[in-house]
């Protein structure tokens, strides 16, 4: 079973219409979720939207911070819900509508391969493979993203190409074996050096991430920083010490 994992922080303008994209998914095309929002202490009117929705569909799970953790404190107890609760495969998606509901059941059968098994480990939504891309997202947004993976790429010989998406599938067991220790946005790139470096086979599928129209952004530069002390912590895992 599929656990699809939303943290979200004040996203009152997206939430509902992402609700209703992947009911159609369930609907439409019959694939079995739960969708477990993390909403992280929104001030918005987040939870009570959410809430509304928990009234018409059973397959929504709402985890609940008091107060903002941040976003990897948030996926991290998605994932501890998802691997508590038995669900085989964990989806990460954004909550502002950026990332694309339509390409769920695409990513599923990649995991899953042919006749159910023999597929891969991770699924990743990725902006640069053939076909994939931004649209409408700020040309200074566009040159860090493509500039930084080119460098992590690079420096930490890695082979996927979009580290640091935010829109990825895995099976349980990445998480069972992998722990993370970020504490913002850069648990990302952290999650694909480790799948990497412990053997994951990990399948990156073209997607266009879109811009957000409604919300506002919480990526800030000075989150830049943390990936300074994460990038040489995982230098050394990868070239001297040769593992976590
Ligand atoms: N739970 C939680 N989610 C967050 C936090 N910051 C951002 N998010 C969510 O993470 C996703 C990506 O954040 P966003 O602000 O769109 O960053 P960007 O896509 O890099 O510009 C969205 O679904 C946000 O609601 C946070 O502090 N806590
Ligand atoms: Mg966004």
């Amino acid at each position: 079973m599929l656990a699809i994992v939303v943290p979200c922080y004040n996203e009152e303008g997206s939430v509902e219409e992402l609700i209703r994209e992947l009911a159609e998914i369930k609907e439409d095309g019959g694939l079995e979720f739960d969708l477990i929002f993390v909403n992280d202490g929104s001030t918005d009117s987040t939870r009570e939207i959410i809430e509304k929705y928990m009234e018409e569909h059973g397959w929504i799970r709402h985890i609940r911070h008091d107060f903002n953790m941040g976003l990897a404190k948030s996926l991290k107890d998605g994932i501890s819900f998802a691997l508590e609760n038995g669900y085989d495969y964990i989806l990460q998606m954004d909550s502002d509508l950026t990332h694309p509901p339509s390409l769920i059941p695409e990513m599923v059968g990649e995991i899953e391969g042919d006749e159910g098994y023999g597929g891969y480990d991770m699924v990743i939504a990725s902006r640069y493979v053939r076909g994939g891309g931004m649209k409408d997202v700020p040309v200074w947004r566009v040159y860090l993203s493509r500039v930084g993976n080119i460098f992590f790429r690079m420096l930490l010989g890695i082979e996927t190409s979009d580290a640091t998406s935010g829109y990825r599938l895995s099976r349980r067991q990445v998480f069972e074996k992998i722990s993370l220790e970020s504490d913002s946005f850069q648990i990302q790139l952290e999650l694909t050096v480790k799948s990497e470096m412990y053997g994951f086979r990990i399948k990156e599928i073209p997607f266009i991430l879109k811009s957000r129209e409604k919300g506002e952004s919480k990526f800030r530069l000075r989150i830049l920083l943390n990936y300074i002390p994460l990038t040489l912590k995982l230098f050394r895992y990868r070239f001297v010490k040769n593992r976590f």
